[in-house]
């Protein structure tokens, strides 16, 4: 565009192929492998050619990431922002170089950008509600009596606010429940592990663990077994994302429940595109549907899992 500004947002031409900017924020665990799966294996089902960079869970790295893209010219950026904040300035340039950017999978502040006008849209799940039906799920188990240890996502990223403030605000409606503490443990597995050492060491009380994600789950589990609790007995642990080894620890009993948080964004992501192109006034927030996994239906949802 000759820089005389344009639409906001601005515009996408239609064309048979389109040149597909994507933006993953890192590759450090399943959920982020099987996204970066199905955009890639959706592009090349559609012949379209695609610009993927991974910011290797750096914001800093994510923004020049998203320039690089501005500077290649594509003609539309799927960006998986790390956290809330530090992805507005990329997402502010690429609307000044007139390149529309459809977030996916995680949002931003919409205080500093705004859906329909900075960014096209928001593809993703309902964080809120996935905490929420953990917490539901929590006080029937345990018929509202629980001595809780939350383990935090990402600090600032959209799921790790949403599904505390989901979960949290459902504890607070039970006398019985109580939070003992809530940190951060980055969505790592590793990191949830040490996390969750450290935590248990204060709080050996613990009677539930609430993972933001199914990996700090995972190593969670692998702390309480080191300290010689019974995850599944002694301690109910709960979490989200829906990954294959979460599902296996249900199967065993270690783990209580996973509400899914899809990560096969291919085909909902280049439909919008499409849709975006042939004019289609698109909603503010594209909703992905999610199930919810117990000892009832983690088996027969191995074969679809990541
Ligand atoms: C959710 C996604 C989260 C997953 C984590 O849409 O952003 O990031 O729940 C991943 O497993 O790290």
């Amino acid at each position: 565009n000759s820089g005389g500004g344009c639409a906001s947002p601005p515009k996408l031409a239609k064309k048979d192929h389109y040149k597909v900017g994507f933006s993953q924020n890192a590759s450090n665990n399943p959920w982020r492998l099987a996204e970066t799966a199905s955009i890639k294996e959706e592009a090349s089902k559609r012949g379209d050619t695609l610009v993927y960079t991974d910011a290797a869970n750096s914001g800093d790295k994510q923004v020049s990431d998203v320039q690089s893209m501005i500077a290649q010219k594509v003609d539309v950026i799927l960006l998986a922002p790390i956290t809330e904040k530090a992805l507005i300035p990329a997402v502010l340039q690429a609307k000044a170089a007139c390149i529309p950017v459809i977030l996916i999978d995680r949002d931003v502040d919409h205080t500093l950008a705004s859906p329909n006008k900075d960014y096209v849209t928001f593809i993703g799940s309902d964080f809120v509600q996935q905490g929420k039906r953990v917490a539901d799920w929590m006080i029937q188990a345990t018929g509202g009596k629980a001595k809780i240890i939350e383990l935090e996502g990402t600090t600032g990223a959209s799921p790790a606010i949403l599904r505390k403030k989901g979960f949290d605000d459902e504890v607070k409606s039970q006398s019985g429940m109580q939070i003992l503490a809530s940190q951060d443990g980055d969505f790592n597995r590793d990191t949830g592990r040490k996390v969750m050492a450290t935590l248990l060491q204060a709080h050996p009380d613990v009677t539930v663990v609430y993972a933001h994600n199914d990996e700090m789950a995972i190593g969670a589990i692998a702390a309480l077994k080191a300290a010689g609790k019974h995850p599944g007995k002694d301690v109910i642990v709960a979490s989200i994302d829906g990954e294959k080894d979460a599902l296996n620890a249900i199967i065993n009993g270690e783990e209580g429940t996973t509400v899914q948080s899809s990560p096969f964004f291919g085909p909902v992501s280049f439909q919008t595109i499409d849709q975006y192109a042939g004019g289609t006034k698109l909603a503010d927030w594209i909703v992905v549907k999610d199930m919810q996994f117990t000892k009832d239906n983690a088996k027969e949802n191995l074969p679809n899992s990541f």
